[in-house]
């Protein structure tokens, strides 16, 4: 053997394992990761991810079967020594082009159907009178919540009742941005002049970690936010506690991206 090749055999596990480890360490994220798309913990994300796990899985069986089916022909029909087999002349079979002409067609409209009964699920806006209203604006480098029909705002984080429908109207003050909590939604973007929407709702309490899912500027990185689900008693609380202090003469709110006193 040459010493190049030597060498190559020799690096030829180290290779492998890297390559598996890099591969790999995209699963730990799902262990780790405050957020992932595979811990929905609401209907729209829950609505999402069967939508991406039935892609998934149809995809999964087509890799499986082509694969399967590339790897017999070619042990199959291999080049042997001293091989005296004719070369096939087939021209084509047209019962398996039929097949695998309606197969994939039949496929792709089972897959357009599901995606549009989602889209028309995620865009199907809630009843204003049984949920929260909530107007969002994204700021370099930071997510303002505005709380119309209750007069109270606040910056980072989101307060919602578990179990209610919560319905966003997103608007950014500066460039474009993008709205999403893995756990219950998203993404949305949030354009300067223009209003876009989303809902989510939160099945159980507890906080949900979010970000900005749009490359904004040199601080985009630190354009978190923390969706905070309370049982609707807590939440109650909250905003009643929140009105009082911003009644109070002392007390701070939000006016553009300055911090002005509230009236
Ligand atoms: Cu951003």
């Amino acid at each position: 053997m040459r010493p190049v090749g030597r060498l190559l055999s020799g690096l030829r596990w180290p290779a492998l394992l890297t390559v598996l480890a890099v591969a790999l360490s995209g699963c730990g994220s799902y262990f780790t990761s405050p957020a992932s798309v595979l811990a929905p913990a609401g209907p729209v994300a829950a609505r999402q991810l069967s939508l991406i796990q039935i892609s998934l899985y149809i995809m999964l069986g087509i890799f499986v079967i082509v694969i399967g089916l590339w790897g017999w022909a070619i042990i199959r029909y291999r080049a042997r020594r001293n091989d005296t087999r004719e070369v096939s002349r087939s021209t084509g079979d047209s019962r398996l082009e039929i097949l695998w002409t309606v197969v994939p067609l039949l496929i792709v409209i089972y897959l357009t159907v599901l995606t549009v009964q989602t889209e028309f699920y995620l865009t199907r806006e809630p009843n204003p009178a049984t949920s929260l209203q909530v107007s969002v604006t994204g700021h370099q480098f930071f997510w303002q919540f505005q709380y119309p029909g209750l007069g109270i705002s606040t910056v980072h984080n989101l307060y919602i009742p578990v179990g209610e429908k919560v319905n966003l109207t997103l608007t950014s003050a500066d460039v474009i941005h993008s709205f999403w909590v893995p756990e219950l939604g998203g993404k949305t973007d949030a354009i300067p002049g223009y209003h876009t929407y989303m809902w989510l709702e939160a099945s159980r309490a507890g906080s949900y970690f979010g970000e900005c899912a749009q490359f904004c500027g040199v601080g985009h990185y630190l354009m978190h936010m923390t969706v905070i689900a309370l049982p609707p008693a807590q939440f109650q609380a909250w905003v009643k506690s929140m009105q009082k202090k911003t009644s109070s003469s002392s007390a701070w709110a939000l006016e553009g991206t300055r911090l002005v006193a509230a009236r």
